[in-house]
Parts: C-alpha cells; structure tokens; sequence
C-alpha cells in the first residue's frame, strides 16, 4: 500500500507568508491532481507556541536565519511562523483537503525544533505517523510539501530509516535555498530515495 505525505501545506510557507518558501504556491495544483492518485493520504503541520526557541525573536542580538546551537543541535533561527491556530499556520485553503485521512503536527516542543514529519530534531519524541502508517499497511511513502530542503528533507530522510520505500516527488516541491537542496538531493538519491515526479506517478505502470 502506497500514501501520499504533503508536508507544511500552510499559509506561512506561501507567498505573502511569514517564512514563504518562492514559487511555493505553484506546487497546490499539482499536489491536487496528484491526489487522485493515493487511497491513503496524510499530512503535516508545523504548530509552533509563541516561546518556540526556532524564532530568531526569542533570543536576545539575533536575527532570523543566524545558526545557533539550542540544547546542543545546530539551530537555524527563523521568523516567527506557524503560530498555533493562526491564518500562517493553517493549510492553504487551495488545497484539497477532503481525502486528508490524518493530520500531524509538530513542533510544540519549545525546546526543539521538529523538521521530520516522523520525530523532533532529537530524536525523542515520535508524532505518532509511523505508527499510523503501520497500522495502515503502507509500505511506500510518496512525500511532497514544503520546504525541500528542510521538513521534506527530513521526513524523507527517516521515512527511509524506518524501512519504506520512500519517493520524493521532485515537481511537488520547492526548497527555501535551492542550492542547499542540491547537495542533499545529491546524497538523499545515494541513501536510496527514489526522486520521481508527478507525471511518472500518474502513468498507469
Ligand atoms: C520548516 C523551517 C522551519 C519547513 C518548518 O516546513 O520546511 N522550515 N519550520
Ligand atoms: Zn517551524
């Protein structure tokens, strides 16, 4: 069984949003088209409180996208984004929403920041979406979302450590630093993630 994984859909990744990732709105339609194309579909949602020490305005002299280490990971500061039940965190209402089956959110914890879809940054605590996913017999995950290079990255990344078999849909994404996605396109691919796009996805196999 296959799902289809869209990662921080919301408005504060769009343009005019607080954190807006270029181009970010071009991906909707294809993600919508792409829907037809899953049984099971699941997304994410970044769901910060105030205090979350991501913002570069909770920490005195810094400003958003300086490094720091937060309780000793690297830590890149951002804007104040995806406030818990604010228009920036809700998922863009040009999505279709209706065959959205669960919702996970992260980043609550202000104490660090939670880019997978799958756990936070440390490690400790888990979403709760392998279990789901388990439990529905999914075995291919096919993730798209913002942004490339950080929440899809990452979710890709540990959908492929905890065993599926794990597809980046290349056209249904846009990185923040293009760049920076390269490189880990690059090593994502040598990991075995399988880069695919739209169209291949909606040719009958
Ligand atoms: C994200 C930076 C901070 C993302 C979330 O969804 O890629 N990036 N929080
Ligand atoms: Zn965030």
């Amino acid at each position: 069984m296959k799902a289809l994984l869209i990662v921080d859909l919301q408005n504060d990744f769009l343009p005019n949003g607080s954190l807006a990732v270029a181009d970010g709105d071009l991906i909707i339609p294809v993600i919508n088209e792409l829907q037809h194309y899953f049984d099971i579909i699941v997304a994410t949602q970044d769901w910060h409180p105030p205090q979350h020490k991501s913002f570069a305005s909770n920490h005195e002299h810094k400003k958003a996208f300086d490094e720091i280490v937060l309780n000793g990971q690297q830590q890149t500061l951002w804007p104040d984004h995806c406030l818990q039940n604010s228009h920036g965190a809700a998922l863009s209402s040009a999505l279709h929403q209706e065959k959205i089956c669960a919702v996970f959110r992260k980043g609550m914890n202000p104490e660090v920041d939670s880019y997978s879809g799958f756990y936070d940054n440390d490690k400790r605590n888990t979403t709760g979406l392998n279990g789901y996913l388990k439990e529905m017999g999914i075995t291919r995950v096919f993730i798209c979302g913002l942004a490339a290079d950080f929440c899809v990255h990452f979710t890709a990344k540990d959908a492929l450590s905890l065993g599926y078999t794990t597809y980046f849909v290349e056209d249904a994404t846009k990185a923040i630093n293009k760049d920076h996605f390269m490189v880990q396109k690059k090593m994502l691919a040598e990991e075995g993630v399988i880069f695919t796009t739209s169209e291949a996805i909606k040719k009958p196999a």
